[in-house]
């Protein structure tokens, strides 16, 4: 009895490192620029008929917009938690510049057609001379190549430490772009100041101390946070990768919603319901031993009959 005890976790502790070193090499190939998709290809902007969109009243020149892409949460450019996956910076004329495959000038219209949750934020410690600077320093990367944010060298990596002996990037990212606009007018909006892994992310924008937001939408934030891009294993996270989730053992599957009113979240697995829960936090504890792909669905309903579903692929072993 001892000996299969033995024997059954040595084969699991076996399978682990197995999935553990396909992961990390996935991984890395994804650092050297050989996996990913360039942004532009994530959204779902294969829509023809673009419905005219006004930019709201509120917001001004130099005024920044994040968004949550509308696809499913399995895409390599979801991130959990608001606003957090693509931004542009507001130019006047319903147009924003963004780095989103290249450099470019978007129409509101279109811009909006891609999000499923937005929020425009101010940068309220900047004066309009450098608001306006901010925009015209966007203007002139308009042409600028797309770099994903995990690609080194990094463009603000130089601006920020011009002494740095490294060559500066030609190329630059969506986060990057609304920083740097800012940077060159003497305001950091990322909040931890250009610290290791020397990132901007949508939350160190959101969250900064020289940002406050005016105007936000919430359309659809409904998704699952827990199981979610890594390696999990006996319900614990031992590795972040953003191209797929892989479960070992059992799981509780948690869901976040910023949705108002919402009365129950429903737990899917391959389409099959099992089970609901009607407080948050919304968890489900999924124990059925399983081998292979699933695809777990969540979804969210409220008081008047709208509902939210949030879905994300697994491969979940045991
Ligand atoms: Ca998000
Ligand atoms: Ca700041
Ligand atoms: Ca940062």
């Amino acid at each position: 009895m001892k000996t299969t005890f033995f024997l059954k976790k040595r084969v699991i502790l076996g399978m682990i490192l197995l999935f553990l070193s396909v992961s990390i090499s996935l991984a890395s190939n994804s650092i050297l620029g050989k996996t990913h998709l360039p942004l532009s290809d994530a959204p779902a902007n294969k829509t023809l008929a673009i419905e005219e969109t006004t930019i709201p009243d509120c917001v001004e020149i130099g005024d920044l917009v994040l968004i949550d892409f509308l696809v499913d949460q399995s895409n390599l450019w979801k991130q959990p938690g608001l606003y957090n996956e693509h931004g542009a910076i507001y130019i006047g004329n319903n147009t924003l510049v963004e780095a989103n495959g290249i450099v470019r000038f978007r129409d509101y219209s279109h811009f909006h057609e891609w999000q499923q949750n937005l929020v425009f934020l101010r940068v309220k410690t900047a004066n309009e001379s450098q608001k306006h600077a901010a925009v015209a320093w966007a203007i002139t990367m308009v042409g600028s190549s797309y770099q994903n944010f995990f690609d080194f060298p990094w463009f603000g990596f130089k601006i920020a430490d011009t002494t740095l002996p490294i060559k500066s990037a030609k190329k630059i990212y969506c986060m990057e772009l609304l920083w740097a606009a800012y940077y060159q007018q003497g305001i950091d909006i990322d909040r931890n100041g250009w610290m290791i892994p020397c990132w901007v992310t949508g939350n160190d924008i959101l969250y900064d101390d020289d940002i406050e937001i005016i105007y936000q939408e919430i359309n659809h934030s409904t998704e699952i946070s827990k199981p979610y891009k890594g390696i999990f294993c006996f319900n614990r996270k031992i590795l972040y990768n953003p191209f797929f989730t892989m479960i070992i053992g059992n799981i509780d599957i948690i869901v976040n919603t910023a949705n108002e009113h919402i009365t129950r979240v429903d737990f899917y697995i391959d389409s099959v319901y099992k089970a609901t829960d009607t407080t948050p936090p919304y968890v489900w504890r999924w124990e059925e031993p399983c081998f292979g792909k699933k695809l777990i669905t969540a979804i969210a309903s409220d008081d008047i009959g709208n509902s939210y579903q949030a879905r994300i692929k697994v491969m979940k072993y045991f």
